[in-house]
């Protein structure tokens, strides 16, 4: 594996970085993570575009291009020799001084990693996955906006050891309000009467490429799609659920906090919109 640190490939007993930088120190940073099929990058240009969106949200200056950045990731993919697989892109404030002022930090950094990913059972996207609701809210959106993807996920992955002590893969995460956001590395669907609803990212909800792919999808297939507010009773009430993300893609939720989702089976929508994807990332 060669990994691209700053222009740079290092093996990846090499590939390091400094206990100084700020990315580690004080999770200051944006990250991506993008899926490769049949040697095509998946969504690369909005991947792009979401990163740079986040790092300019941070006042965090990305010493590459756009284009620079794109052709930096394709070649790391062509480098490894990538046919399948899952990129990581991430950029940190770079090495500072201790104390969290990022002037002391003159130049970001910048990693591309182009890996494995850890595909999940085929049987959960045949048969469904149960979440919880997580006690762990997300993070306001006045606080942190939730479309940035930043290096600080200690709110999801505290809910996601909770989905993990309760037997779960997932929970579902709320905001302050109560309403629902996502999960902690995806966002959620619910149909009802046939409609397709999904939070909108001022609910706390990052502005998921692979939910934007699904509404996209939905549209195509004369589906009535929109984004809405939404509390626990319309998930306990839904007829389907499925959640979707760059790791999980689409998978059916079948029960939520010991409640049975419609008739406990992945639902005939999620099937049409699962069927939908595989061809897109297939072509
Ligand atoms: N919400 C959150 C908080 C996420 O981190 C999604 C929703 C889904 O967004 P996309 O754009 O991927 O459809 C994410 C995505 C990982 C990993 O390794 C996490 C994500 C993506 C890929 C890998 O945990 N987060």
């Amino acid at each position: 594996m060669r990994i691209y640190i700053d222009g740079e490939y290092y093996n990846r007993e090499d590939a390091k970085i400094s206990v100084f930088d700020h990315g580690l120190l004080y999770g200051d940073g944006v990250f991506e993570g993008i899926r490769v099929y049949h040697g095509k990058v998946f969504k690369l240009r909005e991947h792009i575009v979401r990163l740079y969106r986040s790092a300019r949200t941070l006042f965090l200056d990305i010493p590459l291009s756009e284009e620079e950045m794109e052709r930096a990731t394709l070649d790391t993919v062509r480098v490894n020799g990538k046919e399948n697989g899952y990129i990581r892109l991430i950029v940190t404030r770079g090495v500072g001084s201790l104390g969290i002022d990022p002037s002391s930090c003159p130049k970001a950094s910048v990693i591309i990693i182009a890996g494995d990913i850890q595909l999940y059972p085929a049987e959960f996207y045949e048969k469904g996955i149960e979440v919880i609701t997580a006690a762990t809210r997300r993070v306001p959106s006045d606080t942190l906006d939730p479309r940035v993807k930043s290096l600080n996920y200690l709110n999801n992955i505290m809910a996601k050891i909770e989905a993990r002590q309760a037997g779960c893969l997932e929970a579902v995460m709320l905001n302050r309000e109560g309403y629902v956001a996502e999960c902690t590395a995806d966002n959620i669907f619910i149909v009802r009467n046939g409609e397709l609803l999904t939070p909108e990212p001022r609910f706390g909800a990052l502005d998921g490429i692979t939910m934007r792919t699904i509404l996209d999808l939905a549209s195509s297939l004369g589906m009535e799609a929109r984004e809405a507010a939404l509390t626990r009773y319309d998930l306990y009430t839904a007829d389907e659920c499925f959640i979707t993300g760059t790791g999980a893609e689409v998978i059916p939720i079948i029960r939520i906090d010991s409640r049975i989702i419609g008739d406990g089976k992945p639902g005939p929508v999620t099937g049409r919109l699962i069927a939908a994807f595989r061809e897109l990332v297939a072509l």
